[in-house]
Parts: C-alpha cells; sequence; structure tokens
C-alpha cells in the first residue's frame, strides 16, 4: 500500500509542470463545429463512432483526454474539424481514427505526434480526411498509420519542420512530406499501400 501512494504522488507533481489544456467547441465563420485543443502538451483524442459511447443523437463524436483520468475533458458532438496546437515544450500528441479533418502544430520542442485511424467503417460526409501536420523546429517523431480495413481515409500533409526528425508512414494513406532542414529518417511501409 506504502508503495502505491508514493506513485501517485509522483505523477502529480510531473503534471503541475504541464500548461493549462485548453479545449474549446465553437462554430467557426466558415460554419464548421470546430474542436479546438490548445497547449497539447500531452493530449489523446480520441474519435468513436456514433452510437458506441453513450451518444444519443448523430454526427461525429470526439472524447478528448489528457491521458490521465483525472483530467479528461470529455466527449465532444458535431465536430467537423479539429485544430490542435501545441506548445514549445515537449510535446505529444495521439490523434485516433481520423476521418474528421484536423490540424496539428507542436512548434518547438521534441515533439511526438501519432495518428491512427482505427475504425473500419467510420462514418464520414466529406469523403477524405486531410490531416495537417506541422512539427515544427527541433527533433520530431511523426507516425501516421491507417487501418488495412479502412482503405483511403486519410491524407495527410506532414511537414515535418527543422531538426532530425523521424517520420513513419504506414497503411493505406495518401501523404506528401516535407522534411525541411536537418537529416531526416522516413520509414515508409509501402506493403499495404
Ligand atoms: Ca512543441
Amino acid at each position: 500500500m506504502d508503495r502505491l501512494i508514493e506513485s501517485l504522488e509522483g505523477r502529480r507533481m510531473m503534471s503541475t509542470t504541464l500548461p493549462t489544456l485548453d479545449v474549446i467547441l465553437a462554430v467557426a465563420s466558415d460554419g464548421k463545429t470546430q474542436l479546438t485543443v490548445n497547449n497539447a502538451a500531452r493530449v489523446k483524442l480520441q474519435q468513436f463512432a456514433p452510437g458506441t459511447v453513450q451518444v444519443t443523437s448523430g454526427g461525429a463524436q470526439t472524447e478528448v483526454f489528457t491521458g490521465d483520468d483525472v483530467n479528461n475533458h470529455g466527449t465532444f458532438l458535431g465536430v467537423d474539424r479539429i485544430v490542435i496546437t501545441g506548445t514549445n515544450g515537449d510535446d505529444s500528441v495521439d490523434l485516433n481514427d481520423t476521418d474528421i479533418p484536423a490540424s496539428i502544430s507542436t512548434g518547438n520542442g521534441l515533439d511526438t505526434i501519432i495518428l491512427f485511424s482505427s475504425a473500419p467503417t467510420s462514418v464520414s460526409t466529406s469523403g477524405l480526411a486531410v490531416v495537417n501536420i506541422n512539427g515544427g523546429n527541433q527533433n520530431d517523431t511523426i507516425i501516421v498509420a491507417a487501418d488495412e480495413d479502412n482503405p483511403g481515409s486519410i491524407m495527410a500533409l506532414i511537414n515535418a519542420g527543422n531538426g532530425s526528425d523521424i517520420i513513419g508512414v504506414s497503411g493505406p494513406i495518401s501523404y506528401t512530406i516535407i522534411g525541411s532542414h536537418g537529416s531526416d529518417t522516413v520509414v515508409i511501409d509501402s506493403s499495404s499501400l
């Protein structure tokens, strides 16, 4: 029991150094319902198909949480677009199931961006989801993976920015990679393209 308490205290101390996550759902000037996530130092977004998680009406559902249940930021309905902005520190951004167009910018720092499409029957009224990723300066790790059963669902525009970046692409994805300055490592799993 003593060891469990020590472990929890350690996690709490680490979280105090992170900036406050800022999550806003609002209708943008173009009429799209935009989910904005600012100060995304350590954030994970998971989209579920309608009806799978406490949904009472149709439309896209996105759950946003920081990876710690204590900081669960809830479920958001009717999201047309996701805009994620990190910090100038080291960010970790996970976006799962990406049939909603998204933009991810993580600024400076050693950032890790993981994009994974996991829903074989994801609902999309707009066709291809276009995901813009901008890793910013310094050494970033960017992974984009699509589910084998969900071909053509992601079109990724990856700008790794300066620094020695690691970029991985896997699955049936349309992608464009801009490495910018620095010695980048690009790994393409083309077996399923
Ligand atoms: Ca950053």
